[in-house]
């Protein structure tokens, strides 16, 4: 039933009449509304990091980051241009923070993720908690926290933003207000939320009631040694390589409500079958080089590069020059919930 009714002058002349009244036929759009499979105006893209990286600078010498209250690039897809989104869902950008910066507090009901590229000691504070940030961490920042970064290091220091900026959009739940200072005030000591909730403990009467992890930086160099171990058993997904997801420690879900978040390793020459899943996911490329088949488009990448694959398209992963690490983020967590995530991993 892929065709539309024929519009005969009586119909017309009927829509006409109920369109004053602010109705319409259902059988005129019901197949752009139900479509047998997922269609999206979302494209394949890829961002290179020389590129982004370039372009930051110039801005770094146009604005500061207390004028632009965050100085950042939003990476758009080229499909939905002008909608500051990667995905239909998901939002990402570019930060940088120039040495003896400051980007002021403030809180909003969307989500945001970091996910550091470049520079190591930058830190960012979450109510009242401060964390260095290197290469690679995955840090959280949960709904309405309160959150400033700073840079006291020497050295520019970018991350990849990653936010449910489209999705709360869609639900009208945006909400944001500035600290009345730059920055919020410190009450806890570096590394405290790690020791708490980080180490395999709880504290004894934690419920582990929030939506988010309580953890909010996941270093780097515990989830590298991980998939280390890990590539060293040799028991590879065929779809995935090996693919880990970051969660909350205190209930095993995902680490933030409505952003899945990942990190895979692809062994050397490593090439992935066929998969597809209805999350459209960001991929950002932390070790190797290698390359994406996503449907008849391929995307080469490289360290820090950034790329998009759209819902349902059919991709396939292969490490290039040694092994790979691959960080990635998507609304799947979501999809879950309401019960309408799909995979396909074809025969594998
Ligand atoms: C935000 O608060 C940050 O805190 C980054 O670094 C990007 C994009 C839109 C709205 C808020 C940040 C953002 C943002």
């Amino acid at each position: 039933m892929e065709h539309a009714p024929i519009e005969t002058p009586e119909r017309k002349a009927f829509y006409a009449r109920i369109d004053k009244q602010n109705m319409t036929p259902l059988w005129s759009v019901i197949n752009a509304l139900i479509t047998p499979e997922p269609r999206s105006a979302c494209v394949p893209a890829l961002w290179r990091f020389d590129e982004i990286r370039k372009a930051m600078l110039e801005a770094g010498a146009l604005i500061t980051a207390k004028e632009a209250e965050r100085r950042v690039l939003i990476l758009e897809n080229p499909g939905m241009r002008g909608q500051s989104k990667i995905t239909t869902s998901l939002y990402a950008g570019v930060q940088l923070v120039m040495p003896h910066e400051v980007a002021p507090a403030h809180r909003h009901s969307q989500s945001a993720l970091r996910f550091v590229l470049d520079g190591k000691g930058a830190h960012t504070s979450v109510d009242g908690e401060r964390t260095l940030m290197s290469p690679g961490d995955f840090v959280i920042t949960p709904s309405m926290t309160w959150h400033d970064h700073g840079n006291d290091t020497d050295e520019p220091m970018f991350w990849l933003d990653g936010l449910d900026i489209p999705l709360i959009q869609f639900l009208d739940a945006s909400f944001i207000e500035r600290y009345e200072h730059e920055e919020q005030p410190i009450g806890k000591p570096v590394g405290d939320s790690r020791a708490r909730y980080g180490a395999n403990l709880l504290p004894i009467d934690y419920r582990g009631g929030s939506a988010t992890s309580p953890i909010f930086n996941y270093p780097y160099d515990r989830t590298r040694e991980a998939l280390h171990q890990l590539s060293r058993a040799n028991d590879c997904d065929p779809c995935h390589g090996i693919k880990m997801r970051y969660t909350n420690p205190a209930n095993g879900d995902h680490a933030m409500p409505t952003i899945g978040t990942y990190i895979q390793l692809l062994p050397k020459a490593f090439k992935t079958s066929r998969y597809r899943s209805t999350d459209a996911t960001v991929f950002v490329a932390m070790e190797g080089r290698g390359q994406t088949r996503v449907g008849e488009e391929t995307l080469q990448w490289g360290p820090k590069d950034v790329f998009v694959v759209p819902s349902w398209r059919p991709i396939v992963h292969e490490a290039l020059d040694g092994e790979c690490v691959l960080f990635s983020f998507s609304d799947r967590p979501v999809q879950e919930k309401i019960g309408v995530w799909r995979e396909d991993r074809g025969n594998a």
